[in-house]
């Protein structure tokens, strides 16, 4: 049978797309065009809308419903047993889609469901884009201005303009495709609608897939921009660490004492990090100073430089968690820069503010009573990776990460503190690194045989504690609930890092429990109750399962 001879209806009418049809084929139409858009956005300066459109709504949305966010993350990936540290930007990358095309999905239902039977006019689709993507457009460029990146604003509200542009012309030409007002039965027009989703579905998945290619290649790309020097220029590649030969030697399955930099875990706002340029960055010294500033990267690398061996922690690490890293930091002291600027009489505290809109309030008395604050730009001797704040972040001992901005642009002196991010998204205003220990293995793998009647064999149980920048003095173990019993202490890198302990447990078959806890130099004890991350840090003890 032949279109022709079917012309027996004349008059017969399109059926329209049914709701759930609407929200298919836009979706279909969205996947192939973000895939595209990610695609430029790692070749070409443009921003991929998804990351940007979820990096304003996690700075607009009400602090508490953030961090219930972030706890339920890091709760499901600990719950399914995935690396927090890892994956962390990558669940949130994922969401980040998520919410974007299912936002869109559904504005692309509505405009389907919404046009009735009618063809809808192409004035009908560019409303629709126009809608949605004004709005999108002035977010996108307002996140771009904040974010300081080699981005420019303008340029990243007219991609993302012309991006919804497309999305709405396309949604458009699919509909009014399927509802061409051509006089010919319903048997018809149902094959050929059929065949129309049919090659509009491959056309989608080919597009999406091919992008994909090149979205792996472009990842490839992007980590060698990571990866800026050889391994073996890195600090730790050509020295020992300062507390080599220190006994006891860590357990074999104790996290690696010196986190290597592909490991140090990230945290921070932005899905993709701000990628400054050397050339074109200065730290501008403002406010209530008599000698305002700039300095280039080159002059602070002028200074005498200080190295500090440091363990850092996210305020939102879980007690056992992975956010928390050790590496050797360099920089200049903010002792040595302030008296340089003449800070006025007034000025009591200095706002570090960062070019990812975030910011925090250090106190000038806190400057002039430490002189390990410093402002760093290496990490393990080589300049610090984009991720972790390139080319200048700040250093305060003791307090946990959230109140240290990474990719610093200003100082602004001023004469009184206010709360910086997260103490205005109802986190704690000190945000002092709890005392905090861990058991990283009960290493059954030393185990050798089984042991004869009478003879003694013991299992070595090894993991670290650290309290900011208050030292460990002891770190004891309890098994199955019984008395607690000192582990011996590793000599530490420094008074500012972890501290790894072991313990030799003699073995007994069957299950049991070990847990652990230290004291800080004070002879303070850590906390032990069960308390979540927010608002103040993690506290309770960590303890290990094992069937032996
Ligand atoms: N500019 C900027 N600095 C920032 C943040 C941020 O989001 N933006 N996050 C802070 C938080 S919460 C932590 S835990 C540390 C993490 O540093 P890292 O990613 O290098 O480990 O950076 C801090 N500095
Ligand atoms: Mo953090």
């Amino acid at each position: 049978m032949t279109r022709e001879a079917t012309i027996d209806q004349p008059h017969a009418t399109p059926v329209r797309p049914r709701f759930w049809q609407g929200a298919w084929l836009s979706f279909l139409l969205l996947l192939p065009l973000t895939a595209l858009g990610y695609l430029a956005s790692r070749f070409v300066a443009v921003p991929f809308v998804p990351y940007s459109f979820f990096d304003w709504l996690a700075r607009a949305l009400p602090g508490p419903l953030i961090t219930a966010g972030i706890d339920t993350m890091v709760s499901t990936m600990r719950a399914l047993g995935l690396s927090v540290a890892d994956l962390a930007k990558l669940a949130e990358q994922t969401l980040a889609v998520a919410i974007f095309t299912g936002l869109l999905t559904l504005a692309g239902a509505i405009f389907f469901a919404s046009t009735k039977k009618n063809r809808a006019s192409w004035r009908a689709g560019l409303l629709l884009s126009l809608i949605v993507g004004v709005p999108l457009a002035f977010i996108v460029w307002r996140i771009t201005a904040s974010g300081g990146a080699a981005l420019e604003p303008a340029t990243a509200g007219l991609w993302t303009l012309l991006f919804v542009l497309a999305w709405g012309g396309l949604l458009t030409a699919v509909q009014r495709r399927l509802t061409r007002p051509e006089t010919r039965s319903a048997k018809v027009e149902a094959g050929d609608r059929r065949r129309f989703m049919v090659y509009l579905g491959g056309a989608a998945a080919a597009i999406t897939l091919v992008s994909w290619g090149g979205v792996g290649a472009a990842v490839g790309g992007r980590r060698e921009l990571e990866t800026t020097e050889d391994e073996g220029v890195r600090w730790s590649a050509n020295n020992a660490l300062p507390n080599a030969g220190a006994t006891p030697e860590p357990v074999p399955g104790t996290r690696p004492e010196y986190t290597p930099l592909e490991q140090y875990y990230r945290i921070d706002i932005n899905l993709t990090p701000p990628a400054i340029r050397e050339e074109e960055w200065r730290l501008r010294v403002e406010g209530l100073v008599d000698a305002p500033r700039e300095y280039t990267l080159q002059e602070l690398r002028g200074y005498d430089p200080v190295h500090q061996f440091i363990t850092m922690a996210c305020i939102s690490n879980p007690v056992g968690g992975e956010l928390t890293s050790t590496t050797r930091w360099t920089g200049v002291p903010l002792q040595r820069l302030i008296s340089e600027w003449g800070l006025q009489d007034t000025a009591t505290h200095l706002r570090i503010s960062s070019v990812d809109g975030f910011f925090e309030y250090l106190a000038v008395a806190d400057i002039e009573s430490d002189e390990r604050i410093m402002l760093a730009y290496a990490w393990d001797g080589v300049p610090l990776r984009i991720r972790n704040g390139f080319p200048l972040r700040v250093y305060i001992p003791d307090l946990y990460g959230m109140k240290q901005p990474k990719w610093i642009e200003s100082i602004e002196a001023v004469d009184a503190w206010a709360p910086g991010y997260w103490v205005q998204r109802t986190w704690d205003r000190t945000a002092q690194m709890r005392a905090t220990s861990v058991i990283d293995t009960v290493s059954t793998g030393m185990m050798l045989g089984t042991p004869q009647a009478g003879e003694e064999m013991t299992i070595p149980i090894g993991g670290m504690a650290h309290a900011g920048a208050r030292g460990i003095s002891k770190v004891e173990l309890q098994v199955d609930g019984g008395e607690w019993q000192e582990a011996e202490l590793r000599e530490p890198m420094s008074e500012l890092t972890w501290v790894l302990w072991r313990f030799e447990w003699p073995y007994e078959a069957g299950e049991h429990t070990f847990t652990v806890r230290c004291a800080d130099r004070n002879g303070e004890t850590q906390l032990t109750e069960r308390r979540p991350p927010h608002p103040s840090g993690a506290t309770g003890l960590h303890n290990k399962q094992v069937m032996l």
